[in-house]
């Protein structure tokens, strides 16, 4: 193929990557918005370099013709989840969208590969619209827990390194390494519920805050400066106790104050009534 041709073939496959990256990381933030717990933790995603597509169509046998339709991670996601279980509700999620069709998948987590890696896969249509029209692609999605990723990314380099030939006594090591990982995703989902209650605690002190901060820096706009300071003064406060409780309930008071605040700004005549 003429080098000029790799980035005409490629643009449209760094297009869908970027706005699958944006996609998902907005699941994760409607979930962080709403006080849940979010099943996605972080989202990379990255085009096949040409090196890697030119290694992997000698090894497979795949023609410059058939390249799009046979070589179906030319463009990769990484969603990362905390526990084993979010793997399939992130598999459900995508499932369900209306703008990627799942072409097929194939699930290392039930069927573990000989090398010790484990990780679901799906393989999506998805349509990026460019100035010749629409593009329909392949884009691959791999998911897993974040430890199972550390095992995939060190064998991964070691892969490289020994350029497919790892010796026998490392890839022992890998496999006990990988029974190792199953058991720690294992024993962290016994406490699945735990961290995520903490975690949404968390959540909901921190959005708590970022209102309570919003409402007070527009009193500062409106009112008595010096009552705001005991205001602020009182957040303060709360604050170092660690009580959620109380947060919200003085985020609630705050929103009280506020709202009478508006009023008699728009209406100075509230006031009087
Ligand atoms: P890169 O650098 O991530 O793009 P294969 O024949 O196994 O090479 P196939 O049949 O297209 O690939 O599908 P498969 O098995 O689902 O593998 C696709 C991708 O999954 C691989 O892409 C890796 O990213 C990852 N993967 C699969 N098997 C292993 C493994 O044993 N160890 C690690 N670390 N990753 C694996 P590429 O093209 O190999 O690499």
């Amino acid at each position: 193929m003429e080098i000029q041709l790799w980035r005409e073939l490629l643009d449209p496959y760094e297009q869908a990557v970027s706005e699958l990256l944006k996609k998902f990381c907005n699941v994760r933030e409607e979930y962080l918005k709403k006080n849940m717990y979010a099943p996605i933790e972080s989202v990379s995603g990255r085009v096949k370099t040409v090196a890697s597509i030119l290694e992997k169509m000698q090894r497979k046998n795949i023609s410059f013709e058939t390249l799009e339709e046979d070589l179906d991670d030319i463009a990769g996601i990484r969603i990362i989840c905390q526990f084993v279980e979010d793997i399939e509700k992130v598999a459900a999620l995508i499932g369900k969208r209306t703008d990627m069709e799942i072409r097929s998948t194939k699930d290392y987590l039930r069927n573990q590969k000989g090398s010790g890696y484990r990780s679901f896969h799906l393989i999506v249509w998805y349509t990026v619209q460019t100035i010749d029209g629409p593009k329909k692609l392949q884009v691959e999605i791999q998911i897993r827990t974040m430890a199972m990723n550390f095992w995939a990314t060190t064998e991964h380099s070691l892969q490289y390194k020994y350029k497919g030939e790892i010796p026998a006594h490392i890839s022992q090591q890998l496999n006990r390494a990988s029974e190792a990982i199953e058991i720690l995703d294992r024993e962290m989902s016994q406490v699945r519920s735990e961290i995520m209650d903490a975690q949404i605690d968390s959540q909901i002190e921190t959005n708590l805050v970022k209102d309570i901060l919003r409402n007070i820096e527009n009193l500062y706009k409106l009112d008595n400066k010096r009552e705001v300071v005991k205001i602020q003064n009182e957040f303060y406060r709360i604050f170092s106790t660690h009580n959620l409780e109380e947060l919200k309930r003085f985020h609630r008071q705050l929103d009280i104050i506020a709202e009478g605040s508006r009023a008699q700004a728009v209406d100075p005549a509230v006031n009087h009534q």
